[in-house]
């Protein structure tokens, strides 16, 4: 934000800005926090907040915001693959070996995606009568280039500026198959890329696209004698491929035999080859962790080199005496913090350091190993640095040796390595030609200039990782001013994920069959994917809005995200970091449950009530495990309940519930006394332990108690029900009377607990979470109606800020997602003092999806100016200039946590749907005149839609894909409409409605359930 934009108007400003809001949701906004409350930093000024509801433009992104653009094109789960600002494709996660993506300064960093592939694709266009021009479509030959990303949907328009123009307009369209329901068909190892090509000229031209591609098969053994790669032209349904695979090299062994020498191990237990200086060594190596270390395990023998000691203040060095390299690589163990050349093993040869590593803040050794082989021969030194006295400022290094064969090489069959399989580039074109091995992209592009044609040429293998290009050319004839798309289709199939093997290998045995696939249901599955994104865009909010909610969808086409051979969808928090769907963090996330919920009904039935369900006390293990989060054991309860409303029928209920019981059993036993408080220790998502009653996870536990009431009213357990109703209702109770303080939720940490790693008085921004999971499940309040606005208005007031800088400034955060002069909602603040000496962890943090959370919870509340003021900020700092707009971070890239963001979508709709039920509403939170949106059900998804007058209004749901069944509708009117009467017609027929009213909720319950198909509508016309 500029500092013109920044000035100290709060709640006053919002309040004359709101926009109508629906009748039901009360008072157009809510009480303001107490003018006394100390916020964290300046607020946005009232221009930038009426901005922010204005409907806008579709966002073409050009020039700098080029930059960082990585937009998931893969298929869900089916690894991660990049379309980068100018269209190339980068990242290539696709081979099961993903990196733990880090951290703060490690993540949220500008940067231009990269690519281990080369890759590419170019245009040859040959007018009547003239010269053929060629040039790749890339920011090499393109200097004006556009994108437009509406995930699932990237659009490049290749346009120039000082660069020489084509006589032709090129655009690609690139994605992958994106159906919300279909989650079969959204989750294939496929990138579909669409060139749309038109003649602008008045002459007929010939027009043709080459797309090239790296093999990638295996390319970490590279060096191994046994194995080539291998590079096939291959015709199948789907037009002509290069497949690429490995061969078998005849008549070569495999790997020699390893040698080694060991340089130090210090298993003689003394420094005897090294010169110390400085405290962290100590007279001796370590004998293994050292006080209030972590474990250090994976030692070599007794002794190893561990610079904790006295903690990481100590610093020093330590240097080995001069040795000769005699063997291609030097290994050694190491770990500790990941301080690049201040927490290392440093490989010195002359007087430079020619290799370096560092740890990576865990205490677990690993294997590293170096190719020196530029060196053999030559005398090297060893330098162990610990020049770091902040968190994880040491290093343990052990067993450093030379070897002929790095130690974490794979020795096995090549059909056992992760990266195993094989890849494809497919031209989707009857004639089209293909090359199977370029030599070079020069030769690749001198033959293609030549004719517009390639010939399969050689397609022997050659040594494993050499550069040679597969290559496809679909070409076209074009007509003056005519358009003609060239399609093709880059597909993958690496289904060796180590123990869990990958769900598409269920359905393919290649990745020509996957390009067959794909090719044979081209139509469908283009047209739906448009029609996703099409409803989706279709709306009347603010553009920057829907866009916005939508990127964090594109997580699920990541690396974060698996779905195992077995059925289970399976998920880091955020990219290689911290496994096992982790319930705390899943807690936020709304995109499978909403979109694929058939991937969310397998994560509860077979991890939380499967491999992590502890049958004997009703445990759900947080990480699949046996260890319990409070907060993730009763978001679980929300979740099963969730994924029962989203089901078309109670077959997911009536299969989950006998463990659901247990898993609530589970939290009555951590309550004690039925009091409706959990006031012992509970871990949650803020890696700590809350002690004492506190609503972030006691607000969760109350919604928690009202989901299991109504699951348990569904199973004909009226005493059960009963039972957590009557818990329910004195939690309630008591959390007023004890938690209020006023303006919001406190926790009390009971008296003689110490205060660490608590928040007292502090104002959580978390602390009504159970409230937005209880409007987004259809429970209505939890809290007292006043009570829930005016603390999310003490939240929006004391959290959020325009500028993070001056409050980070005085409260520096552990790890940076947001930077000095952008807006951020910090975790915790305490405006009214009493601040631990060491609060809870990453209190002055700023998440993306507690953002989200808040500010779908604000929607339901018809908090408006506050949610979308917080929702912009994530925006502006995600902006393509700075950060990759699909990669919100947290603990990793593509932090799970991000997708909260549809729970926004629902918010701000007022959404309410009970599958089973047949229950389906929505109350807009702006707009109320004229007002339209995406929504999903069970079976079916399309567009919610409401148009009011002065004396009525009508309510369409529209179904765009598959189906809907209802038989019970809900809306909101006018708070000042007189008696309401309604007209219901389904498809085009009438059907007889019962009018009840429940101040402005109005529910229409129908003479007989109807189902409505695709172009249908259920229309009602509500008249007062
Ligand atoms: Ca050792
Ligand atoms: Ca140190
Ligand atoms: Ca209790």
């Amino acid at each position: 934000m500029n500092s013109t934009r920044l000035a100290a108007v709060g709640l006053a400003v919002a309040a004359i800005l709101l926009l109508p809001v629906a009748a039901g949701a009360g008072t157009s906004r809510a009480p303001g926090a107490d003018a006394g409350l100390v916020g964290p930093g300046p607020k946005a000024d009232a221009a930038w907040m009426a901005s922010l509801t204005e409907r806008g433009q579709r966002k073409v992104y050009s020039g700098a915001e080029l930059e960082t653009l990585g937009m998931p094109c893969g298929g869900i789960a089916a690894g991660q693959l990049y379309v980068r600002g100018d269209g190339t494709l980068a990242q290539w996660w696709i081979f099961n070996s993903v990196p733990h993506t880090g951290f703060g300064d490690r993540c949220y960093r500008t940067y231009r995606p990269p690519s281990p592939l080369e890759q590419g694709f170019a245009i040859r266009v040959k007018p009547e009568g003239a010269a053929a021009v060629v040039r790749k479509l890339c920011r090499d030959d393109f200097d004006a280039i556009e994108f437009i990303g509406e995930y699932p949907i990237a659009e490049i328009r290749y346009r120039t500026k000082e660069k020489p123009a084509l006589p032709v307009e090129v655009t690609a369209e690139v994605f992958s198959p994106f159906i919300p329901l279909n989650a079969r068909d959204s989750a294939m190892p496929v990138t579909v890329l669409v060139f749309k090509v038109k003649n602008t000229s008045a002459k007929a031209a010939e027009a043709a696209v080459a797309g090239w591609l790296q093999n990638g098969v295996c390319l970490d053994l590279a060096g191994r004698g046994d194995i080539l790669s291998r590079n096939r032209v291959v015709r199948g349904r789907a037009g002509l491929s290069v497949q690429m695979d490995l061969a078998a090299a005849p008549g070569k062994p495999a790997a020699e035999a390893p040698r080694v020498t060991v340089i130090d191990d210090f298993e003689d237990g003394t420094y005897g080859k090294w010169t110390i200086t400085g405290d962290c060594f100590g007279p001796k190596p370590a004998a293994g962790t050292l006080e209030r270390q972590q474990p250090v395990s994976g030692r070599q023998g007794q002794y190893l080199v561990n610079t904790f000691l006295g903690g990481d203040e100590p610093q020093g060095t330590a240097i080995a005496k001069p040795f000769k390299i005699t063997e291609p690589y030097l290994a050694f163990l190491i770990s500790g913090g990941s301080h690049a050349g201040k927490t290392c093993l440093n490989l010195r040869v002359g007087d430079k350091t020619v290799r370096t590593a560092a740890g990576k803040d865990k205490e677990a050794l690993e294997m590293q190993s170096w190719d020196v082989r530029e060196f053999l021969g030559q005398e090297a030194q060893l330098e162990i640095v610990d020049r770091e006295s902040g968190p994880w400022g040491h290093i343990n290094v052990d067993y450093i040796h030379l070897t002929n064969v790095p130690p974490t090489a794979f020795r096995n069959p090549p059909e056992q390595h992760p990266g195993f399989g094989d890849m494809a580039i497919t031209a989707m074109a009857p004639d089209a030609t293909a090359a199977a091995a370029c030599a070079s992209e020069e030769a690749l592009l001198a033959a293609f200039a030549a004719d517009g044609r390639l010939a399969a040429g050689d397609d022997a293998p050659y040594p494993l990782g050499a550069k040679r290009w597969g290559a496809a050319v679909a070409a076209v004839a074009l007509a003056p001013g005519e358009e003609k798309t060239l399609t093709f289709l880059v597909t993958w199939y690496f289904p060796n994920r180590p123990k869990t093997g990958r769900m598409y290998e269920n359905w393919f045995k290649s990745s020509v069959e996957v390009a067959d696939y794909a090719a044979a249901n081209f139509d469908r599955l283009s047209a739906e994917t448009h029609l996703f994104r099409d409803t989706y865009f279709d709306t009347t909010l603010p553009y920057w809005l829907a866009a916005r909610l939508a990127m964090p969808v594109s997580t699920l086409a990541t690396e974060t995200c698996q779905w195992w051979k077995d059925g289970r969808f399976y998920a880091w928090e955020g990219v290689g970091c911290c496994p096992g769907t982790c319930t705390h963090v899943w807690n936020y996330e709304h995109a499978s449950g909403r979109l694929f919920p058939e991937l969310a009904r397998s994560t509860r039935l077979m991890q939380d009530l499967g491999a992590g369900f502890d049958e004997a006390t009703g445990l759900v293990g947080f990480r699949g495990n046996r260890a319990y989060a409070a907060d993730g054991q009763c978001g679980t309860i929300l979740k099963i309940y969730r994924e029962h409303l989203m089901s078309a029928d109670r077959t997911f209920l009536d299969a989950a519930w006998p463990k659901a019981r247990k898993a609530m059993d589970f939290l009555l036993a951590h309550d004690g006394n039925d009091d409706g408080l959990i006031e012992d220790s509970q871990h949650n998502t803020f890696d700590i332990n809350f002690v004492g009653p506190n609503t972030f996870v006691g607000s969760l536990y109350l919604a928690a108690l009202r989901a299991a009431e109504e699951m348990a009213r569904l199973q004909s357990d009226k005493a059960l029900a009963d039972r957590y109703r009557a818990v329910f209702e004195k939690g309630r109770a008591l959390t007023c009377e004890k938690l209020w303080n006023g303006e919001y939720f406190v926790q009390k940490i009971p008296p003689g607990q110490p205060d660490k790693h608590q928040y007292g008085d502090g104002c959580l921004a978390d602390q009504v979470f159970g409230q937005g999971w209880a409007h987004q499940v259809g429970l209505g309040y939890i809290y007292p109606q006043d009570k829930v606005r005016m603390a999310l208005a003490s939240v929006f007031k004391c959290n959020w800020t325009s500028d993070i800088g001056p409050y980070n400034q005085k409260w520096p955060p552990q790890r940076w997602f947001a930077r000095p002069g952008e807006a951020g909602l910090f975790t915790c603040t305490w405006p009214k003092g009493g601040r631990p000496a060491e609060p809870v962890l990453y209190r002055d943090e700023v998440w993306t999806g507690i953002e989200y959370q808040v500010a779908g919870n604000m929607l339901y509340e018809g908090m408006v100016p506050e949610a979308l003021a917080i929702i912009r900020g994530v925006h502006e700092r995600y902006n393509g200039t700075k950060y990759n707009p699909w990669n919100e971070v947290e603990c990793g890239d593509h932090y799970a946590r991000a997708m909260a963001s549809w729970g926004c979508l629902l918010g701000i709709e007022g959404y309410v749907y009970d599958g089973p039920a047949g229950l389906i509403g929505f109350a807009p939170r702006v707009q109320a005149g004229d007002f339209k949106a995406f929504f999903t059900a069970a079976e079916g998804w399309g567009s919610l839609v409401q148009k009011r007058r002065e004396a009525g209004q009508t309510n369409r749901i529209e179904v765009a894909w598959g189906r809907l069944r209802a038989r019970t509708l809900v809306f909101e009117v006018d708070k000042g409409a007189g008696q309401v009467k309604a007209a219901v017609t389904a498809a085009g027929r009438n059907v007889a409605a019962e009018v009840t009213r429940d101040g402005a909720r109005v529910t229409l319950a129908l003479a007989a359930p109807v189902e409505v198909g695709r172009g249908e509508a259920v229309e009602v016309a509500l008249t007062w």
